[in-house]
């Protein structure tokens, strides 16, 4: 399967499986699984090459392991990032000293003021790298990188979640714990 193939369905994964499940009228459950069988047949009409082979291959080769099949691949859910109710069940977790956020300039205002905010998300997404952070940044132009004092936060009684792929995820980070470069 070629690359651009390979993009559109994982795109087309996030839509569903993050936002939009009712697009093409599948249910995720409280967790976000949905029955990988009906998820292919209701799939097809927009995304005609789809079977389980090429579901499987995005799955693995998703650089950001953005989905994850259950133990029998029998379902399949998004491992963050999505806007509709869903409860992921990660548990609290100690973070590293510091992590990690990439933003914009034209963001940094309102984030000096509000901290940051898990704007239409469930939470914020932290990393625990830089080039992590850089590259979101970098998704809408130049990257600024901010530094969370993340267990400063965790010993004030923040909590934090690390998602299956490694994305570190919390509330709401108050200004103060944050350096701006
Ligand atoms: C900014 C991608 C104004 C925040 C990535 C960001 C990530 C504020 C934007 C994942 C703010 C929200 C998440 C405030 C935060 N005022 N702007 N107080 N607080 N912001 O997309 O972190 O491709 O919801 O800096 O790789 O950019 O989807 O969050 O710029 O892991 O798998 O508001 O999305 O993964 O944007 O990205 P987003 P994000 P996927």
């Amino acid at each position: 399967m070629d690359q651009q193939q390979t993009t559109r369905i994982s795109k087309f994964l996030s839509l569903v499986l993050r936002h939009h499940p009712e697009l093409i009228g599948i249910v995720l459950d409280e967790q976000g699984w949905t029955d990988v069988a009906t998820l292919l047949v209701k799939a097809r009409p927009k995304l005609p090459g789809l079977d389980m082979a090429s579901l499987e291959h995005v799955v693995a080769t998703s650089p950001k392991q953005r989905f994850a099949f259950d133990s029998d691949k029998a379902r399949i859910r998004a491992s963050q990032g999505h806007s509709v109710a869903v409860e992921l069940g990660y548990s609290a977790t100690e973070p590293p000293a510091s992590l990690y956020h990439g933003t914009v300039p034209r963001f940094l205002d309102a984030i000096r003021r509000d901290g940051l905010l898990k704007m239409s998300r469930h939470h914020v997404h932290l990393s625990k790298d830089l080039e992590t952070a850089e590259s979101v940044a970098k998704r809408r132009g130049e990257a600024v990188i901010l530094h969370v004092r993340a267990g400063e936060m965790h010993a004030a009684g923040h909590e934090f979640f690390v998602s299956e792929n490694g994305v570190w995820l919390t509330d709401h980070v108050p200004p103060q714990f944050i350096d701006f470069e």
